[in-house]
């Protein structure tokens, strides 16, 4: 291993939250104009500055700037000479400034050049912005923090053929001709905000228009522009825009405050979606959707997108974060916001598993490996790597435990506090908790260490009943695993809801009248105690998945499976299961090292089979119920991962369940696709066809059915994306001359559409086939592949890294040797979207001798690079540290 002793702190910047202090200066208003030509764009911008603190010994103004072209500079009026100011590749300081005044810079970017997507760039035709979370700075220079908030003015001139629509935050103020074909067009934005949240789009676009009316009945404008020809793909994204705005007012009070509403869907994005005031831009994944082109999953991920940038008005634009290390005030509370949204509006049940599903799959790993961090980190080298799990999901999880200590009044009552309270401010966490405290009269000093605090609690219980005295009696121990930078911990506050179950599956009234408790831990060990309980209690923890821990609790296997029909909290009915078929699997798992034969249990196809023939109360419900715990999550649980292991256990369950069930699956298959047969989108369609969908993949464990897949494949081509891809999924995995004429056929019909594409490079590089590798490095050479465009990695690179565990893994190390070069070429030009490709080697140490040391030696090639970005650097120092 090489030595990465010399501390990182040397090599680059680390920044530090103990470190924080006010900015010196403020900008008051911010004028800005934009004069875009082909080649180069040059920026002037006007600001009035405020010395803040004259505290500071220093009487020197420093500005954030990254590859920006200095033309001029200017104090009021005046132009600076050379020994009144100084560039460097990263800021410019001036000299001396008076306390007020006002600055003028021009500047020149070549946005066309500019492949890292951060800051004003090209995307087709188009030009736009992404500022989060420092992506200013390379626009013009700024204070570019998000403590400094300003009133912006900004013109933009442009071809006007070319770039018929000019868009920014706010309103539109003019617009007029000039000269030579060109149009400027000024908008001005009535509320404060940090530079993060600016944007700009220039282009020519498909415009499609709607109203909303607010609940004080102001009407707002909403204007969707996407790609020319694709306003057929929008209404999905109008329709759930508005239901967002709507929830926001019932629930959460919050009215929507400018006239207009702008989304502008862009194909080359880095992340999901971007809350610019006013004017937001997504990836075009989250806008264009039709049946014949998107899956049931596409349509939810939509809606809750769309609302979570909605959303993100209030949390995080009116109220915005301090620093970057309260990142999760903003992230933490909107996931939280749009969480509860698509629980509301699609599925209670069926939401909170898979929010659960993906904490555990993607945040518990983060949290228990190299870059572990707490929900409120306290250094960062690269800002960009901290949009992660954490911050985002767990960050949400601890305001939803938040909610239930408090309960749900108090909590809707402390928000419209805090919304109040902090209006038009850049505020903290420790503010937010404040509002909390005094809402709600409890004590939160403890509760806030789950900010501080990284690792995943693991919390023990142990039941006793005694039959003499009717007593039963829960003991509670927590703890929670080291951290890098913590060794010790100490114990957090812990919801934990709670019922009894008889042994008929009855629930049992804890007090008169109450069925359900609140258990809130805050010792490292505690005894709950139950009275008058007439025989021994099946407890049901956890419910709602409380607090984002791991319990253990002894069940019997026929606890568990009581509790898997009877439970009715629906995640802990889930659980119960999954738990249960954990332990199958565990044991598969342990027959397969031994070299051991492995039979299933009876009970199991047993519980199945009734399971089936619960379909109709809530057949999405009962989908989720049948599936597998995944590989990731299986891994997750075992010391060293051991994935053909894994893999091989959990495709023998798959398909005894397939064979032994056959019938079932036909039956309930045929029947559920009769009841689809025309498509909609609504909970009750999406249910169905989910269930649907489940039948059809236990069928496709036998390659008997690869006929019923070429049916399916037939019948809803270019007419229902959900089944289409179903069965274009379930042909990949199989050597059979069909399945490379459905790739073809899905490829003629689609070549034009690129999400897709994105699609169709997913399928091959998730497929389970040995030689999966070799399909992609091929794909890499697709002429439809682009490793410009970051949908296209992720489809390819993306998928085959984290979501095909067994190719990815495969002990040969050309998984890994793939995806590192892939990593390396990416960080050339676009270091974000690298640092995202290379997460799945972080962990390394979790694998096999052999395997660790395969993926030991690409990080180290990594490390050994000249020139590495930070993103990259700080990954992968951590990693091998
Ligand atoms: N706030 C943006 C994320 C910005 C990421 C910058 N690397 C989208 C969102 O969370 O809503
Ligand atoms: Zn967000």
């Amino acid at each position: 291993m090489m030595d990465i002793d010399a501390s990182p702190e040397k090599v680059v910047n680390k920044i530090r939250r103990q470190d924080y202090t006010a900015p010196t200066f403020l900008i008051e208003t911010v004028n800005l104009h934009f004069h875009i030509v082909e080649e180069e764009t040059v920026v002037t911008s006007i600001l009035s500055v405020r010395r803040e603190s004259f505290s500071s010994s220093t009487k020197d103004l420093v500005l954030n700037g990254e590859g920006l072209t200095l033309i001029s500079v200017f104090i009021n009026d005046t132009p600076l000479t050379q020994s009144q100011y100084n560039v460097t590749d990263h800021t410019l300081a001036l000299f001396n400034v008076p306390d007020a005044f006002t600055l003028k810079t021009t500047v020149r970017i070549y946005p066309g050049k500019n492949t890292a997507l951060s800051g004003l760039y090209k995307s087709a035709q188009h030009f736009c912005t992404q500022c989060e979370a420092e992506g200013f700075r390379r626009i013009t220079y700024f204070l570019d923090r998000p403590d400094v908030l300003s009133l912006y003015t900004t013109t933009i001139v442009a071809d006007r053929k070319r770039y018929p629509h000019l868009l920014s935050n706010g309103n539109l103020l003019r617009s007029e001709l000039l000269a030579d074909g060109y149009h400027a067009v000024t908008w001005v934005d009535p509320f404060k905000k940090p530079c993060y949240l600016f944007a700009l789009v220039a282009g020519d676009f498909d415009l499609v228009n709607d109203t909303f009316e607010t609940c004080s009945k102001r009407k707002v404008d909403l204007r969707l522009y996407v790609e020319k020809g694709l306003s057929d793909q929008t209404s999905h994204a109008m329709h759930a825009l508005k239901a967002a705005m709507r929830w926001d007012e019932e629930r959460y009070h919050r009215e929507y405050d400018l006239d207009l509403y702008m989304i502008v869907a862009i194909g080359d994005f880095n992340m999901g979606a971007m809350e610019n005031k006013g004017l937001n831009i997504f990836n075009t994944k989250y806008i264009l959707a039709k049946p014949e082109t998107a899956t049931d999953d596409d349509y939810i991920h939509i809606a809750s997108v769309i609302a979570h940038e909605y959303f993100h008005n209030w949390s995080g634009n009116r109220v915005t974060c301090r620093d970057w290390f309260q990142l999760s005030l903003k992230e933490g509370l909107t996931i939280f916001r749009d969480q509860s949204f698509t629980e509301d509006t699609i599925s209670k049940a069926v939401m909170r598993i898979w929010d659960v599903k993906a904490l555990r799959e993607v945040q518990f790993p983060e949290d228990a490996g190299p870059t572990a961090h707490s929900v409120r980190p306290d250094s960062y080298i690269e800002i960009n790597n901290f949009y992660t799990a954490t911050i985002y999901n767990k960050g949400a999880e601890v305001l939803r435990m938040l909610r239930t200590i408090v309960g749900d009044q108090v909590y809707y009552d402390a928000m419209d506090q805090y919304f109040l309270c902090f209006d038009g401010q850049a505020v903290t966490i420790d503010d937010y908790i404040e509002v909390m405290q005094i809402a709600s009269g409890k004590e939160l000093t403890q509760f806030k260490r789950w900010y501080s605090e990284a690792g995943t609690p693991l919390v023990n219980i142990q039941g006793a009943y005694h039959e003499k005295t009717h007593c039963f009696r829960l003991t509670c121990t927590q703890s929670c695993p080291p951290t890098p930078d913590q060794p010790s911990k100490l114990p957090l506050h812990i919801p934990i809801r709670m019922s009894l179950f008889n042994q008929q599956g009855k629930k049992l009234f804890i007090k008169p009248g109450e069925s359900e408790c609140l258990i809130q831990l805050t010792d490292s060990q505690e005894v709950v105690e139950f009275n008058d309980i007439d025989t021994r209690p099946i407890p049901s923890l956890l419910r709602g998945f409380s607090a984002p821990i791991k319990l253990n609790y002894a069940y019997t296997d026929d606890e568990l499976l009581l509790l898997s029909s009877c439970d009715d909290d629906p995640f802990s009915r889930y659980e119960a299961l999954q738990q249960y078929l954990l332990r199958l699997l565990q044991a598969f798992i342990r027959s397969h090292q031994m070299k051991e034969p492995y039979v299933m249990n009876e009970q199991c196809l047993t519980f199945f089979s009734q399971l089936l023939t619960q379909h109709a109360t809530d057949p999405f419900f009962v989908s989720e119920l049948l599936q597998l715990p995944s590989e990731k999550y299986i891994g997750e649980q075992m010391h060293v991962i051991d994935v053909d292991a894994i893999h091989a256990v959990r495709e023998v369950m798959l398909l005894t369940l397939s064979t032994k069930l056959n019938p079932l699956w036909e039956e309930l298959y045929y029947k559920y696709d009769n009841e689809v047969k025309i498509f909609q989108f609504s909970a009750n369609h999406i249910g169905k066809r989910q269930f649907k969908n489940a039948c059809f993949s236990y069928l496709l464990c036998q390659a008997k059915y690869v006929d019923l897949a070429m049916k399916q494949f037939k019948h809803s081509f270019k007419k229902n994306m959900t089944d289409q891809l179903a069965a274009l999924n379930a042909l990949s995995h199989f050597d059979v001359p069909e399945r490379e004429m459905v790739l073809q056929q899905f490829y003629d019909a689609w070549s034009q559409d690129a999400l897709v594409m994105d699609k169709w490079f997913s399928i091959q590089a998730m497929a389970k086939r040995k030689n999966v590798v070799d399909d992609v490095q091929r794909l890499i050479s697709h002429p439809l592949f682009d490793l410009k465009n970051p949908n296209k990695v992720y489809a390819l690179i993306g998928a085959f890294g984290h979501r095909n565990i067994t190719g990815f893994h495969n002990i040969t190390g050309s998984g890994y040797e793939l995806v590192c070069a892939v990593t390396l070429e990416l960080d050339h030009f676009n270091p974000q979207i690298a640092a995202r490709m290379v997460t799945p080697l972080l962990n390394w140490r979790r694998y096999d001798p052999i395997r660790q040391q395969l993926m030991q030696n690409q990080l180290e090639l990594i490390l050994q690079r000249n020139k590495l970005s930070k993103d990259l650097y700080e990954l992968v120092s951590k990693s091998l540290q």
